[in-house]
């Protein structure tokens, strides 16, 4: 029914036609006799941007008007990958556009593919936040993001000789989803001193000033949700000096450099996205960035706030604020600076307002991933957010004094304040102690969030403040972008694609698990992904694949907590066996094909080496004649969102495999599952969610539990550590030179041999391998696997990120849809 609204749609093909001849023609300015793939992509884009931009419009109008309350999403980081094939896809073109296209030369595949990703984001908790954009606007949830507009985004990853080379990637040569708002600008400030006084009335006053401005200008790029025509806002700061060019006063001075390089220390900090996503460096920039942003977003939510002309009070009423991790923790202090300092508020009820306002959710229970800022810096560069902080701290440690007098050592561990050298800012329970709601993003995360790093926490505020929200992914872009073939098998049993809008509708197909003609269909759906995946290799890796292989994938970020070393391992001790091996017993066994993706934190040498070892055995295996087709292992370059579009649909299992206990959610594995895909994986993150749901046959659990974890570590260093026997065969082929110079692996083999193994990598080989052999003899019975894949499908609706957003709006922010009005 919603394909009605006829603001968001082209009636005909001839009129998209036209619309897009019209803008090579005269936007770009391009004769239409050398209109190549790259000017069909841009007219199509921007012929598609005005109808965008219609709904954008009038959404934004509606919830001017109609002046809800608003979640404001803060995430230093928005993997949005490409934005034409969804917005096609939500403003309900996609036949249209396909045929238009086609009648004008093109395949409407190669003119998406002109897109360059935006690719602000390390990973998953990036694409989270992208995910949560899409279903926000698709529920119709008056929401915005906010983040940077950075000039780079993520590195672009290049492989020479085996190695990770970064390579910058500049991505706004031509970004027609974005538009500057040179009308809506901040001023922020950074450094200077705090005076101190007492007004008339002898109220304390205190005013932050001598700083350098730095101007902060929006940018806003359209939200369009799916089967709605809410089309939400996501709006980018970027950093421009605050005199504008240059200085004239410096110019005319004859400090002609001087001026420029002021303007370009202005425009540094929204230049490049910091591309460590487990590691916190501490760095004065990044810093520099999280208050630029805060302050920026904070500003802009006020003054929306201020022309509704309500009292104070009701701002939480109006604004709720999502703290994508700590990153946006800044945000806190700076709430409590525009109340007491600019508006003049008293601390309790600004105290009040502001702890109503936001909620935080944890990505991430390893020490070294939480960020903790100096004190001498934040004094240096924040000296106002600084006292605030101590403010806050004092009056949050005079609570817990009178409700622990008897606990006096719990001060000292729950205080905001680090007592280091330097002193450090807890900025993870700064956002605890700021915020109403705290989340973790799958059961067991939030459990370990509830007993470990908040544990005292839970004491002080009680358990209700701490709460479980398991990770969602968006369906529209995850099945029926990615995998539109099993969008229409599904569409055609289901009656349509409400399922896209309601994903438990999926438990209906698990009627056809025995359906011959669905079965095939299914089975050929998967054949032509893998085939697809077989090409694109084939194309960019030079490496040929037999599509009727078992595909096992890993993909994400490379991290020792991931364990991407022992999927590498395994594949080790899989060519070992399979050299052994007798010709007779060789044709008993399942071909496989191992692929690799994911990028490296430039500065992280374990990950890079784990790269290369990944690199060096392909190199050897896949050269091996006497191996043939048996086994392959390709590392497949420069994983991102929109290879991740043509990667997930081609498994047949993935692999999850994280140390239990690190990885608090996890996406992807969603996103392998409800594209037919099953699982090997630990009991961890939402592994064990998706368990519970499509049943333990579905899945290929292996490993030691988390509660096992520290007992185990504990042994290496106490107990006699006996390294795994395969294993330790698998080392030896390494040190023996197989794949090339051994000496960049030799950290690797360390750390498991002589460094405590803290990632547990030998405790779980020998039942990681073990499960690996069961996967390959499940996989020979294609009828058994089959019937696990649809049956697994069927079950993924729990998954979807807008059940996910449904709870958020719910437990946390206590929002309501604002429906689109009906079109009359
Ligand atoms: C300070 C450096 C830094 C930067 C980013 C530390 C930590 C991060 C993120 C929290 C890392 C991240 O992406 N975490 C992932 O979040 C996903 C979404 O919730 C989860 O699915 C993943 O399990 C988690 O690793």
């Amino acid at each position: 029914a919603w394909r009605k609204f006829s603001a968001k749609e082209f009636k005909t093909t001839e009129e998209f036609e036209a619309e897009v001849v019209r803008h090579i023609e005269t936007t770009l300015a391009r004769s239409l006799f050398n209109c190549d793939e790259a000017a069909a992509y841009a007219g199509t884009a921007l012929a598609l941007r005005d109808r965008l931009i219609i709904e954008w419009n009038r959404t934004q109008q509606q919830q001017t008007f109609a002046d809800p309350k608003r979640v404001y999403y803060l995430s230093l980081e928005f993997l949005m990958g490409r934005a034409l094939d969804n917005a096609i896809l939500n403003v309900g073109m996609k036949d249209v556009a396909e045929k238009g296209l086609a009648e004008l030369g093109f395949r409407m595949e190669d003119v998406i593919s002109q897109e360059r990703d935006a690719a602000l984001g390390n990973g998953g908790l990036g694409r989270l936040a992208a995910c949560f954009l899409d279903s926000l606007a698709t529920l119709n949830y008056p929401a915005w993001g906010y983040a940077l507009r950075y000039r780079y985004g993520i590195f672009r990853q290049e492989i020479v000789d085996g190695y990770q080379v970064e390579v910058p990637d500049y991505w706004l040569d031509f970004n027609p989803w974005e538009f500057p708002r040179h009308d809506v600008t901040v001023d922020i400030q950074f450094y200077g001193s705090v005076r101190k006084y007492r007004d008339d009335s002898g109220k304390q006053i205190s005013v932050w000033e001598n700083g350098e401005i730095v101007k902060a200008v929006a940018y806003d790029a359209p939200i369009p949700g799916y089967g709605t025509r809410t089309t939400n806002n996501l709006r980018l700061w970027s950093s421009k000096a605050s005199h504008g060019e240059f200085d004239f006063t410096k110019f005319n001075a004859g400090e002609y450099e001087a001026s420029v390089a002021d303007q370009q220390r202005a425009e540094t900090i929204s230049a490049v996205l910091y591309p460590n996503d487990s590691l916190d460096r501490g760095k004065e920039l990044r810093l520099k960035q999280q208050y630029f942003w805060c302050a920026a977003s904070l500003f802009d939510i006020v003054r929306r706030f201020k022309k509704s002309k309500k009292a104070w009070k009701e701002f939480p009423n109006q604004v709720a604020i999502q703290l994508n991790d700590t990153h946006p923790t800044l945000a806190i202090p700076e709430l409590m600076r525009i109340l007491l300092d600019l508006e003049g508020l008293e601390w309790d009820e600004a105290w009040q307002i502001t702890q109503m306002t936001f909620g935080y959710t944890n990505h991430t229970v390893m020490p070294e991933a939480l960020e903790k800022w100096s004190v001498p810096l934040v004094q240096h560069l924040l000296p106002r957010h600084l006292q605030l902080i101590y403010d806050i701290n004092f009056q949050f440690l005079q609570f817990v004094e009178r409700s622990f007098p008897k606990e006096r050592e719990m001060l000292g561990r729950v205080s905001i304040i680090e007592e280091s050298e330097p002193k450090r800012v807890r900025m993870a329970y700064l956002a605890v102690i700021g915020s109403h709601k705290v989340n973790g993003v799958a059961e067991l995360h939030s459990d370990l969030v509830r007993t470990t790093i908040f544990k005292d926490f839970v004491r002080i505020y009680g358990p209700d403040k701490f709460t479980n929200v398991t990770n969602g992914i968006t369906p529209r872009r995850w099945l029926h972008q990615a995998n539109p073939r099993l969008s229409a098998l599904i569409a055609s049993k289901l009656g349509g694609h409400e399922f896209l809008r309601d994903l438990n509708l999926l438990h209906k197909i698990e009627a056809y698990v025995d359906d011959k003609e669905f079965r095939k269909e299914f089975q050929a759906i998967k054949f032509a992904n893998k085939k697809r995946l077989a090409d694109y290799t084939k194309e960019v890796q030079g490496i040929t694949v037999d599509p009727h292989s078992l595909f096992d994938i890993q993909v994400k970020r490379i991290h020792e907590y991931k364990r991407q070393q022992l999927n590498i391992f395994g594949v080790i001790h899989r060519y070992l066996e399979l050299k052994e091996m007798s010709p007779e017993d060789r044709k008993k066994v399942q071909p496989r094909v191992s692929f690799f993706g994911g990028k490296a934190a430039p500065g992280y040498w374990m990950a890079k080496m784990v790269i290369h070892l990944i690199n060096q055995v392909g190199k050897v295996v896949n050269n091996d004649k006497d191996i043939g087709d048996l086994l392959k292992v390709v590392f497949l370059e420069d994983y991102n969102v929109s290879k991740a579009e043509i990667i997930t649909p081609a498994s047949d299992i993935s692999e999850h495999i994280s140390t239990a206990g690190t990885e608090a959610s996890g996406t992807s594995n969603m996103k392998f599952v409800l594209n037919g895909g099953l699982i090997i994986g630990t009991c961890d993150g939402a592994n064990i969610e998706i368990t519970r749901e499509v049943g333990e046959d579905n899945i290929f659990l292996f490993g030691n539990l988390s509660e096992d974890v520290d007992d185990l570590r504990h042994h290496h260093f106490y107990g006699d550590f006996q390294l795994d026997p395969s294993l330790k065969r698998v080392f030896d082929t390494i040190r023996s030179g197989t794949f090339g110079d051994s000496g960049p692996f030799t950290g690797l083999v360390d750390s498991i041999v002589d460094h405590g193994d803290y990632y547990l990598v030998s405790d779980d080989f020998k039942s990681y391998i073990d499960t690996q052999k069961l996967i390959d003899e499940a996989y020979k019975d294609q009828d058994a696997w089959l019937t696990k894949t649809i049956t697994a499908v069927s079950r993924m609706g729990f998954f979807s990120s807008d059940r996910c957003i449904d709870e958020y709006a719910e437990m946390i922010w206590n929002v309501e849809p604002l429906p689109p009005p009906k079109e009359n």
